[in-house]
């Protein structure tokens, strides 16, 4: 056996709470068949923020005026309840992946001075790609009817995906701390710390969408497979990140080279096939990021 494989965390990732919106100032439209077009982009200083969790900022109807998705700051530090008027808005959850795309819920309410409260929820699916940051689907007024996401002319879409706050500045989205601790806590995990002690960084937990908590939880090939020229890798993973595949002959530093990149997961196990030259040593290690990190 001459191929063998490690594995490293190869991500980076600047956490901020951003104000400014995260929409493409040229795919911004939603179309509402009752009051006309909604812009996303080009709604004043708060357009529209796409965050890990929740969304925030304002879209502009010229018909009917602002519309609140949120104020980004839910009571919990990770979605809006939307249980009461002071805590609403439309959050990011449940991603999940398959058939080769990955995609999150857009689920709550956003509100609106003129037209009142605007639903997002699973009649219209109103989704995320998290490959393309493509919205779908469709929100409801129930006082002026449906906005269509994804018309057959124009669309939304998020250049990015805000992280979220990171208030104690350790590299870890809130968001996630509040997640994985009980009692929810942002001083467990550290800039620094391996929690679980798994050889996992807690940065490098989340950067995975592992448990930090959970020594048999991180990220790790779980199946290394040889059949002549033909190398399959198989990992655990998450719908909640993206993955790539790099190789080296020899280990130095400058010589790992890009081999598939953007994998979505199959689900909570990926397996990818890869043809090397005969005989060739050849090194594998499997990365992960955030989908459309900052
Ligand atoms: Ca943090
Ligand atoms: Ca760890
Ligand atoms: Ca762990």
């Amino acid at each position: 056996m001459k191929t063998l494989h490690i594995l490293l965390c190869s991500a980076a990732v600047t956490l901020s709470a951003a104000a400014t919106t995260t929409i493409n100032p040229t795919n911004q439209y939603a179309w509402a068949g009752n009051f006309g077009w909604t812009l996303w982009h080009d709604a004043g200083a708060d357009g529209a923020v796409i965050g890990q969790y929740v969304c925030s900022g304002y879209v502009w109807s010229p018909n009917c005026g602002w519309i609140n998705l949120g104020d980004g700051t839910p009571d919990d530090g990770v979605h809006y309840s939307n249980a009461s008027g002071s805590d609403y808005g439309v959050n990011l959850q449940d991603p999940y992946s398959s058939g080769g795309v990955s995609k999150a819920k857009l689920r709550g309410f956003a509100y609106a001075a003129n037209i009142g409260w605007i639903n997002f929820e699973n009649q219209g699916n109103p989704e995320l790609s998290l490959q393309t940051g493509r919205l779908s689907g469709y929100a409801w007024s129930a006082n002026c009817g449906w906005i269509n996401l994804d018309d057959a002319n124009w669309f939304v879409a998020t250049d990015v995906i805000q992280p979220g706050a990171d208030s104690d500045n350790d590299g870890i989205a809130d968001a996630f701390e509040l997640t994985v601790t009980d009692p929810p806590s942002l001083t467990m995990l550290t800039a620094t710390g391996d929690y679980d002690h798994d050889g996992k960084t807690d940065v490098e937990e989340y950067l995975a969408d592992t448990n930090p908590l959970n020594p048999q939880s991180s990220l790790s090939v779980t199946e290394f497979v040889v059949s002549g020229t033909n190398c399959t890798l198989t990992w655990a993973s998450s719908p909640a990140r993206l993955y790539r595949i790099t190789s080296s002959t020899d280990l130095l530093p400058a010589s790992w080279e890009l081999v598939l990149d953007h994998i979505v997961p199959d689900g909570a196990s990926t397996s990818r096939s890869i043809t090397v030259a005969a005989a060739a040593k050849r090194f594998f290690r499997v990365g992960v990021f955030l989908p459309l990190d900052p």
